[in-house]
């Protein structure tokens, strides 16, 4: 299990570890990114959620359900499976653990899955578009092929993956009859959602990456990115998968980053009830919530919360008051503080200010940032694009929503599973 706090060269933290390991002076240099070896590593905390007090305000990320306000980085990792928990239990419903069986192929021009687990096997696939160059390269799995500027990432060093997520879990099915891959397997009347479906076919996609030679895709470098109902998608594949390492949901609206207490202030913006109905995208708990959002435990910005350290940037556009952006503004200033919690302030950008009001166009102004995400989180030089740009005309106040403050947490103590070391130091806890 590794946490890496910072990217910073094996070499350049443990020298006589790297001499020690007989590594190469490439070896050694090789960056490490920000990113866990596996996908939930609180998955062992100890912990059980227990009612919480409406709230119409967001509720602290940094206070667990009995009442402590968390310190160190290692509370948080606990702190983090409560709200991930709780997310599962009310708004996107459960993601399996690891399935029994995983099994696949990487190809310079595709990826198999076939997943068994509870006596079910389904099987999907993605295809693979390579940058140029030999690789092996780091890819962003791009959701439903809607929006995403493949030009740029490719121009960047990364190889898209394009996966198209109704294949494990389809759009047009009523609840009681949910249809794909996942639903194959878990039943068609699972509660969970299409959106935490869709994120267990990426969470499935990079078990092959990681269980294959490497040779084509690195083992520990993905991205997730879609727009619209697949930037939910993305959002949701980064939150609870912690080897992704760069997430970009784009334009993602209502039932995606969008704060769900926001959106009923927000003008125009699609109801609760609306991104509830329209798709089974959210689970079948959260029908209890759409006229009660403060009934929530949990809120958007503790899922953006769920992505830090890693590497984050949200895309956003002004212009479509139904994307409710002035809401997903919200989530993200208030997820950001997660972030500088973790001494990561740096790591999420967020950019709404842009001049086209199409839905799911490619920007010129993202190009930039894009670029520097990829870089930084995917390939491990230069530095993140830092930067917060929110249009005036849907700026969110995280002032008026919170009552907490944000504490400094501090590096000390241990948990199950946490480590702050490089890949060549030592890790406490348990790994999968
Ligand atoms: C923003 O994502 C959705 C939106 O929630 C829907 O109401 C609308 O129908 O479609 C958007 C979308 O996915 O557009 C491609």
């Amino acid at each position: 299990v590794v946490a890496v706090a910072s990217l910073t060269t094996t070499a350049a933290l443990m020298p006589q570890a790297g001499a020690a390991a007989g590594r190469t002076a490439a070896a050694a240099a090789a960056p490490q990114l920000i990113a866990s070896t596996v996908e939930d590593e609180g998955a062992n905390c100890p912990v059980s959620p227990g009612q919480t007090p409406s709230n119409a305000k967001l509720p602290d990320p940094f206070t667990t359900s009995d009442g402590t306000r968390i310190t160190t980085t290692a509370d948080w990792q606990c702190r983090r499976e409560e709200i991930k928990r709780q997310a599962e239990a009310t708004v996107y419903g459960t993601k399996p653990a690891r399935p029994s069986s995983v099994t696949g192929t990487v190809s310079r021009t595709g990826i198999t899955v076939n997943v068994s687990d509870q006596g079910r096997s389904a099987s999907f696939s993605a295809s693979v578009d390579l940058p140029s160059g030999t690789g092996p390269f780091p890819a962003v799995i791009v959701l439903g092929g809607l929006g995403a500027d493949t030009a740029t990432i490719k121009a960047s060093g990364a190889a898209i993956i394009n996966f198209d997520p109704t294949t494990v879990g389809k759009e047009g099915t009523p609840r009681s009859s949910k249809q794909g891959a996942f639903y194959s397997i878990y039943g068609s009347s699972s509660s969970t959602g299409l959106l935490m479906a869709w994120s267990w076919g990426v969470s499935r996609i990079i078990d092959v990456i990681q269980s294959a030679d490497g040779s084509v895709i690195k083992k520990d470098a993905a991205g997730v990115t879609g727009c619209s109902r697949y930037g939910k998608g993305a959002f949701v594949a980064g939150a609870f998968d912690q080897r992704i390492a760069l997430t970009m949901p784009i334009e993602s609206g209502s039932g995606g980053t969008d704060a769900f207490r926001s959106i009923p202030t927000e003008s125009g913006s699609q109801p609760l009830s609306s991104a509830y109905s329209e798709q089974p995208w959210l689970g079948d708990a959260f029908g209890s919530y759409t006229g009660n959002p403060a009934g929530l435990p949990v809120d958007t910005h503790e899922i953006v919360g769920m992505v830090a350290p890693r590497g984050m940037f949200v895309m956003e556009n002004p212009h479509v008051d139904w994307l409710g952006a002035k809401s997903g503004s919200v989530a993200a200033l208030g997820g950001a503080e997660v972030f500088k919690a973790l001494g990561a302030g740096s790591n999420i950008s967020y950019w709404s200010d842009v001049a086209d009001g199409t839905h799911c166009a490619v920007r010129p102004e993202w190009k930039a940032p894009l670029q520097a995400s990829i870089q930084k989180f995917l390939l491990g030089t230069g530095s993140a694009p830092a930067v917060f740009r929110v249009a005036p005309s849907k700026a969110g106040d995280l002032a008026s929503w919170r009552t907490w403050t944000t504490p400094t947490l501090t590096d000390g103590g241990t948990s199950s599973g946490t480590s702050t070391g490089t890949s060549t130091g030592t890790s406490t806890g348990t790994s999968t």
